[in-house]
């Protein structure tokens, strides 16, 4: 799954996504045209993601395996056996079973706002773990949840790998790092804990190629969200029109991946006119980095208490643990 939260969808008459539509066409009418990233990952999109955690350019999915393979026994004594992991945004392939596989804990309940997803990591994860209680919770992490009655009483330990807390500006991670520890509980007995991935700042260099690797991909994956418009919204944006960009804004410590028109164009979406200068840009996401401090500081502006942090051995990438 991509991580990303989304409100629940709901559909036109024509079977069109509300949300969406009114993103694009809002996003579309600004100075500065901006679709939220989470437009990124329909199903073609989230099979592009699968394909730039491959590229070599990419370094974050393979540095944050390491730590999690490598300080399997650290995390075991950091965390302890006995806890109930509520991994938000289910399952990403192999990074949840290293980490379950490290710590013995006695529940395991994904959450995902997507259903199918939700089902498949669920049925996946039982199978590769027989005797752990699975519980998988339909539901928009971005708002506090109900756990299952089943793992109430149980310590907590919240996972959310990837650095997809990167994909979000500073307000929108703080309510997410809120609601997260309203839903794992603040019990002074027995605090829950966060283990949470975050990408760090490094060289410039490295970080636009693993945003725009030689292959493409990452490219495609831009793209893929004008294709989607067209498709979806009865759009007629020229996609060949559109190169993909990564930029570093130093100011905010992120990459941010534009759509730059190579000339000046006309299109239309849902019937509304629009048009583009040549080198004028549609922002489609941002991936923030972080150093020590930032990371702790985006962490206890949000209530959590940083306890431990891990580097993968190039220190590209951290993965630290935090208490309620
Ligand atoms: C999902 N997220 C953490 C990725 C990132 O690195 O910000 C999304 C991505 N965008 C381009 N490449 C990867």
């Amino acid at each position: 799954a991509s991580g990303q939260a989304t409100a629940f969808v709901e559909l036109d008459e024509d079977g069109v996504d509300r949300a969406f539509r009114a993103d694009v066409l809002e996003g579309l009418r600004q100075h500065q045209k901006a679709i939220p990233a989470r437009w990124l990952y329909d199903d073609a999109g989230s099979e592009l993601f699968e394909d730039i955690t491959r590229v070599p350019e990419y370094y974050p999915t393979r540095a944050e395996t390491e730590i999690l393979t490598d300080r399997s026994a650290e995390f075991a004594e950091a965390i302890g056996p006995g806890r109930a992991v509520v991994e938000f945004g289910s399952g990403s392939s192999v990074k949840t079973p290293l980490l379950l596989r490290a710590i013995d804990p006695a529940a395991y309940v994904p959450l995902d706002i997507a259903g199918d997803f939700l089902r498949q990591a669920a049925d996946a994860l039982s199978k590769k773990f027989p005797g752990l209680p699975v519980h998988p919770v339909e539901a928009d992490f971005m708002r506090a949840v109900d756990l299952p009655d089943a793992v109430a009483s149980m310590p907590k330990l919240g996972f959310f790998p990837g650095s997809t807390i990167g994909n979000m500006v500073p307000r929108t991670a703080v309510d997410l790092l809120r609601s997260m520890r309203s839903t794992l509980g603040t019990n002074h007995a027995a605090p829950s804990m966060l283990l949470i991935g975050m990408d760090l700042v490094k060289d410039r260099e490295v970080l636009k190629a693993a945003y725009d690797d030689a292959a493409g991909v990452t490219a495609e994956f831009n793209r893929n969200l004008a294709r989607r418009i067209n498709r979806e919204l009865v759009g007629t944006i020229p996609v060949e029109e559109l190169r993909h960009e990564a930029r570093w804004n130093d100011k905010y410590a992120r990459i941010e991946m534009h759509l730059e028109a190579q000339s000046d164009i006309r299109f239309d979406v849902s019937g509304q006119p629009f048009s583009m200068r040549r080198g004028e840009t549609i922002h489609t996401e941002n991936s923030h980095k972080f150093t020590r401090r930032s990371s702790y500081l985006l962490l206890s502006a949000s209530g959590w208490s940083p306890v431990k942090r891990w580097l993968d051995s190039e220190k590209r990438f951290s993965l630290i643990l935090a208490e309620a």
